[in-house]
Formats: structure tokens, C-alpha cells, sequence
């Protein structure tokens, strides 16, 4: 009988620890994940190793990559910066969040963003680094951003109490830094939503000085278009973003010579950091001088200097997001957590002749996306899945087991890997506006599997269509021309159910009244 009661009592007891683990495992299965959404500034997809420069190393954006998914096909609605990320916080276009342009309109924090619903879902939240809409934002319990565009060199953050603060040292760094420190003092008992904006790779591609010749040894080779001449593009023709007429040898490429009085970004640098700046720059520019360059040969000294202070910015830009993901691991949140790294568009390196963005044209156009999610995506995927920073919103509310608000316009990007019938988008609407610095025509239109359908307005007024799978370079603007007829009657079609769909009215009334 004692025997039997022991035996009944171990079996209790031993029923019990395993419901008890079975409930804890329950409760492990079913816990949210972290998110950490890296997004950086103007950074290529052709500048980073897992896109297929050989060139180059960025071995931590890599990693993303093999552990979890590259995408091939991720674009922006909009490229340029603050209105990129009012899509990514908000899942919505630039013409309903308002935020249209760098310049004319502030934008609204008081609207809905994801950052509220995933602190209502009980997330922590925080933004650390480059936003660029402006320094009040809601629905983060943490925040500390750079005022506008922000400075390489001891910039000024600004944090939730309002106060401006400058850190001496290197931003990228810096903002790294400050998100580890958010994260050991973070809540462990809940999950979190951290975003790092970096400043890096933004103009002017002012390297951290320990990378300051770090790609010196590499020629990079003229992209086949460098000497784009323009033809039957008139908006590419007017243009004022070419490395030729625009880049600056001293504001851009540092040779301070040609600037009166220096430049700001380097009149900012304490002692020990001016000291390694010269070290490096004053033999370059001491080398120039003897050379006595024009035309073409100028040009190209031009280029590769923009090519080697971009990969050297770029660097510190990789090492850093390598540091982020050595934390996770430190700290036992890797298989937890969803890492995100995505720039807020892509940039010209030197395609048509160019630096900057705002075209639809594909390299400002896509932008580098990679995504870890352990459990739900499979190590080394590859996407050809067209997918944009209108969906980041959704697909953080979806992977937070939140409700997707109707209004968001984005999609999850994690439905096709979860369920393999999902069929992604086989269309893309864009529309950029801003008609200034840069001398870009406001512009919208959509790109499908094959096609590019744009209608320039304002400075330019006219049509582009592009045929990318003859013509990926985007050089033959074949709209109007023979045999397209049928073609760009289908597109424009697709074009108005998009405007439709999106509820463009600024869009709509071009393609009514000017068609
Ligand atoms: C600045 C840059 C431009 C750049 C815009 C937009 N000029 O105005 O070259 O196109 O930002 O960039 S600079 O003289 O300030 O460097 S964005 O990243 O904000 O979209
Ligand atoms: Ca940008």
C-alpha cells in the first residue's frame, strides 16, 4: 500500500513538473518575437557583396542574407528619405500620410503608425539614429534621433525629453552604441521593436577614420552607361545629380582646396580626428594637383573617389550592423528575433552618369532588402517576390500576431513564406514629387514583371516605357514607338486600377485631363 502511494505520489508530481513544462513550452512557442528593423541612408544594393559585387565585403548584411532571406525585387513607393520612412512607419503612400517631399509639409505623428500598435500589443519600442521627420514622434517609449540629415562627426541627437545632445565619435558607431544601451536597459519581461537609423551611406560619404583607405586598392569599373547621353529621355537630360556638373570636389569629394572655408562636416572634427582626416586626404589631393586632369580623365578620377569614400562609409555602416547581430547572439535573442535590414532607397553609383536618387529607374528605385526570421524563413532563401517598404508595417504587425489595420496599403511580406499559395504583387506603384534640388521631375508610374510605364509631369511633361527585359539598363525609352501600341494600352490600363486602387488623386487627375 505505502509502495502504491509513493508510486501515485511520484507520478503526480512528475505529472505535474511535465505539465508545467509543457505550459511553459506552450507559452515559449506562442511568445512574440523581438524586431530589430535596421534601415540605413541611400545605401545600393550593387554596393554590397550579397547582390554580387565582387568588389566589396559586407559580410555582416550577408549574413542576414544566408541566415534568412535576400530579396531581389524590393522597391520603394517614393525614393527619397523622409518620405520612405513615413511609408515604413506608417504601411502607407505618400499621398495619404501626407508626407510627400523633404520640403514642403511636416510630417504628422498624430497618425496611426506601427510603432502604436505594437506598443498597445505590449512591445517596447524605440527609434535610434536618422529618422528625418522631424523630432516628436509617437508610439516609441524610447527615442534619440539626429536633427535632419544628421553629422558623420560628434553629431547632436535629440531624445524624447526634447534636449539636444552632441557625442563625440564616429554616428554610425555611435548610433549602434546607443541601441546596445537601449537593450541592456530594456524591460526583459517584454518583447521589443527597436529601429536603428543610420546616416550612412548618405552624402557625403564621410568615412569613419579607421576606414579612411580602406577600399583604395580597388578599381571600380565604369558602370556600361556612365556616359549615359540622354536620348529620348528628356527628364534624365535635365538632371542635376551627375558626377560630372554636380558632384563637388570639395564638399563631396573633401579636397579642401577648392572649398573657402572648409567644409562644416570636417570643421566639426576634434584634433585627433582632423589629424587622421589629413593623414589620408591631403596625399590624395597633393597627388591631384601634379595630374592636372580634364574632361573625361577628371570624370573618372571623380567617380572613383565617390566609389571609394561610399565603400569606405559604408564599411562602418556593416561592421556595425555586425555588431548588432554579435549582441543578439551574446545575449541569446537570435532565434527570437526578426532582423530587418533595408536602406530607405537605392542610390546611383554611377548609372547614367549619376549620384543620388528620386528616378523610378531601377537602382533608386529597388532598394537592398535582406530579412532573418528563424522558424519562418529558411536559411539562404532568395525572393524574386516583389515586395516594398510599404510592407514593413504589416509584416511587423503580422509577425507580432497584431491585427493589420485595413488602412495600411502594404502587404506582409511573410505571408508567402508562411503559406506557399500566397501569390505576392505582379505590380508596382510609384510616384515621386519633389521638384528641386537635383532637378527631378516629379514623376509616377508602375513597373510589372517585364515592363516600366512613367508619366513626368511638371518640369517634364511625357511618357517612358521600358522594355526590361530587352533593356534593363533603362536607355531605350520606347514609348510612342512602333509596335508598342497594344502594350502600352494594356499598361496604361494597369496603370489607372493602380491609382484606383491607391486612391492617387493627383495621379488620377494627370492621367484624366493631360493624357
Ligand atoms: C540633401 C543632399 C541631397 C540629397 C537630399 C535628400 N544634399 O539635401 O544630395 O538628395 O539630401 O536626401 S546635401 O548637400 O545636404 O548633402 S535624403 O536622404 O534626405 O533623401
Ligand atoms: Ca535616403
Amino acid at each position: 500500500m505505502k509502495f502504491i502511494k509513493r508510486l501515485f505520489f511520484v507520478l503526480v508530481v512528475h505529472f505535474g513538473i511535465y505539465a508545467t513544462i509543457q505550459a511553459q513550452h506552450k507559452k515559449a512557442t506562442v511568445k512574440k518575437p523581438n524586431i530589430i528593423v535596421i534601415v540605413s541612408d541611400d545605401h545600393a544594393f550593387q554596393a554590397i557583396s550579397a547582390y554580387g559585387n565582387k568588389l566589396v565585403q559586407t559580410p555582416s548584411i550577408d549574413r542576414i542574407a544566408k541566415e534568412g532571406a535576400i530579396f531581389n525585387k524590393a522597391y520603394v513607393t517614393n525614393s527619397i528619405c523622409g518620405p520612405s520612412r513615413a511609408v515604413i512607419l506608417t504601411g502607407k503612400y505618400s499621398h495619404i500620410n501626407g508626407f510627400k517631399d523633404n520640403v514642403s509639409a511636416d510630417f504628422d505623428h498624430n497618425q496611426d503608425n506601427f510603432a502604436k500598435h505594437l506598443q498597445a500589443g505590449g512591445y517596447q519600442t524605440a527609434w535610434i539614429g536618422k529618422l528625418h521627420l522631424g523630432s516628436k514622434l509617437q508610439g516609441f517609449d524610447y527615442y534619440s534621433v539626429v536633427p535632419g540629415q544628421g553629422q558623420y562627426y560628434n553629431p547632436d541627437f535629440i531624445g524624447i525629453d526634447g534636449k539636444t545632445t552632441r557625442k563625440e565619435g564616429y554616428i554610425t558607431n555611435i548610433i549602434e552604441d546607443d541601441a546596445e544601451q537601449w537593450l541592456d536597459s530594456r524591460d526583459t519581461s517584454k518583447p521589443f521593436c527597436l529601429v536603428v537609423g543610420h546616416k550612412a551611406t548618405h552624402r557625403t560619404w564621410l568615412p569613419d577614420t579607421t576606414d579612411m583607405g580602406r577600399y583604395d586598392q580597388v578599381q571600380f569599373p565604369l558602370p556600361a552607361n556612365f556616359y549615359d547621353d540622354y536620348k529620348n529621355r528628356e527628364a534624365a537630360r535635365l538632371q542635376d545629380m551627375s558626377i560630372d556638373k554636380t558632384m563637388l570636389m570639395g564638399y563631396d569629394l573633401k579636397m579642401l582646396s577648392y572649398s573657402k572655408n572648409g567644409e562644416g562636416a570636417v570643421n566639426r572634427m576634434n584634433p585627433a580626428q582632423r589629424a587622421k582626416f589629413d593623414a589620408y586626404y591631403q596625399p590624395i589631393e597633393a597627388d591631384l594637383k601634379t595630374r592636372n586632369l580634364s574632361g573625361k580623365a577628371l570624370v573618372e578620377w571623380k567617380y572613383q573617389r565617390y566609389m571609394k569614400d561610399y565603400m569606405n562609409t559604408a564599411a562602418a555602416l556593416d561592421r556595425n550592423i555586425g555588431r548588432m547581430l554579435n549582441y543578439l547572439d551574446q545575449h541569446h535573442l537570435t532565434e527570437n528575433t526578426l532582423v530587418i535590414y533595408l536602406s530607405d532607397q537605392g542610390f546611383y553609383l554611377g548609372e547614367h552618369g549619376w549620384f543620388d536618387k528620386r528616378f523610378m529607374y531601377e537602382e533608386s528605385f529597388r532598394t537592398p532588402m535582406v530579412m532573418r526570421y528563424p522558424g519562418v524563413i529558411k536559411p539562404g532563401t532568395r525572393s524574386d517576390n516583389f515586395v516594398m517598404n510599404l510592407d514593413i508595417a504589416p509584416t511587423l504587425l503580422e509577425a507580432a500576431k497584431l491585427k493589420v489595420p485595413l488602412e495600411m496599403q502594404g502587404k506582409s511580406i511573410l505571408r508567402p513564406f508562411k503559406d506557399k499559395t500566397v501569390k505576392g504583387r505582379d505590380v508596382m506603384f510609384y510616384h515621386y514629387y519633389e521638384n528641386g534640388e537635383h532637378s527631378v521631375s516629379p514623376h509616377f508610374g508602375i513597373r510589372t514583371k517585364r515592363y516600366k510605364l512613367i508619366r513626368f509631369y511638371k518640369k517634364v511633361e511625357g511618357w517612358e516605357l521600358y522594355d526590361l527585359q530587352n533593356d534593363p539598363r533603362e536607355m531605350n525609352n520606347i514609348y510612342g514607338k512602333k509596335g508598342y501600341d497594344e502594350i502600352t494600352r494594356k499598361l496604361v490600363k494597369e496603370l489607372d486600377s493602380q491609382i484606383n486602387k491607391f486612391g492617387d488623386k493627383e495621379a488620377r487627375e494627370i492621367l484624366d485631363h493631360r493624357r
